[in-house]
């Protein structure tokens, strides 16, 4: 697939919604990479739980990308997208805000995905309000900018034409793509040293420099932590979120919350 298409890479693509970056949150909570998909039912079935019974007790919930393992397009009818896409409706129905922001994985989620859920995409940065604290919120994989290799697939597909080629092909052809993808990429990251496939700490202080704020959540790494730094002279936090997984040992997945202090509690397995 080329870029060559008739219409501009700035042009919006029609399928995919506009992002905001404004977020006013008042009580949120925080969730990231659960990579739901159907091989993983424990998974899906503990963020149910999660969204039916913890996130409404919240006043918005956030995702910072990687919802889905994969996302092939709103029109491949995916049966775990549909469920899951009800569950949030239901948060929403419930009273709590759900934000949503695209992962690597799923950076394709758009306007029938927000229709169907009632959530609102947020782009990747945004600056988030909590009363006068600010704060910036990421997926976390555009400042792994050691990984040559993944910064030009991210430019690529990332690119307006490419997306609206790509969306432009048959279900089954974005399947057999995203397949060929998948498996290069894990078998990539087999021979890649850990410290490429982190973020750039470089690149997070000229990101938090550039919002005037101190503090970041992201995702993406699966490597949770709070990491405490001095920026310009001031305290300066990269929290971390943790990725999920319920169905391999051993099972992990949390949240973060900022209501008692900011604070991440895991998910406890069934
Ligand atoms: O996601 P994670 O953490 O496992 O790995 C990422 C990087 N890998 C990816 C790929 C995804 O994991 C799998 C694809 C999901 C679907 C994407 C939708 C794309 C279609 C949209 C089109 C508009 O993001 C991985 C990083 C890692 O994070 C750590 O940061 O290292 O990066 C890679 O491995 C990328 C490779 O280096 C380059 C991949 C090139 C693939 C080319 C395939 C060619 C197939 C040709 C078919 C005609
Ligand atoms: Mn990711």
């Amino acid at each position: 697939m080329n870029t060559a298409a008739a219409a501009g890479a700035a042009e919006p693509v029609p399928a995919l919604a506009a992002h905001t970056d404004r977020a006013e949150l008042r009580d949120p909570v925080f969730i990231s990479d659960l990579h739901l998909n159907d091989a993983q039912p424990r998974t899906l079935a503990a963020f149910l739980q999660f969204a039916r019974t913890l996130a409404i007790t919240h006043r918005e919930l956030v995702i910072l990308g990687d919802l889905f393992e994969f996302w092939v397009g709103d029109d491949a009818d995916d049966p775990i997208g549909a469920t899951v896409a009800v569950a949030l409706r239901d948060v929403v129905a419930a009273g709590t805000a759900v934000y949503l922001m695209h992962g690597n994985r799923d950076l394709l989620l758009g306007r029938g995905f927000c229709a169907a859920s009632g959530a609102t995409l947020l782009a990747d940065p945004t600056v988030a309000q909590r009363g006068a604290e600010k704060f910036l919120l990421a997926h976390g994989d555009a400042w792994c900018t050691r990984d040559l290799a993944y910064m030009a697939f991210r430019k690529q597909v990332r690119d307006a034409s490419f997306q609206r080629q790509f969306l432009a092909r048959s279900v089954a052809e974005r399947r057999a793509f995203i397949g060929q993808v998948r498996a290069t990429s894990e078998a990539g990251k087999q021979v890649k040293a850990m410290a490429i496939m982190d973020v750039t700490p470089t690149e997070v202080d000229a990101a938090l420099a550039a919002a005037g704020v101190q503090r970041v959540i992201h995702g993406h790494t699966h490597r949770p932590a709070t990491h405490r730094f001095v920026l310009d002279g001031k305290d300066a936090e990269r929290w971390v979120l943790p990725d999920w997984d319920l169905d391999h040992a051993p099972a992990r997945g949390g949240y973060l919350t900022l209501r008692d202090g900011w604070r991440v509690q895991t998910i406890a397995g069934e």
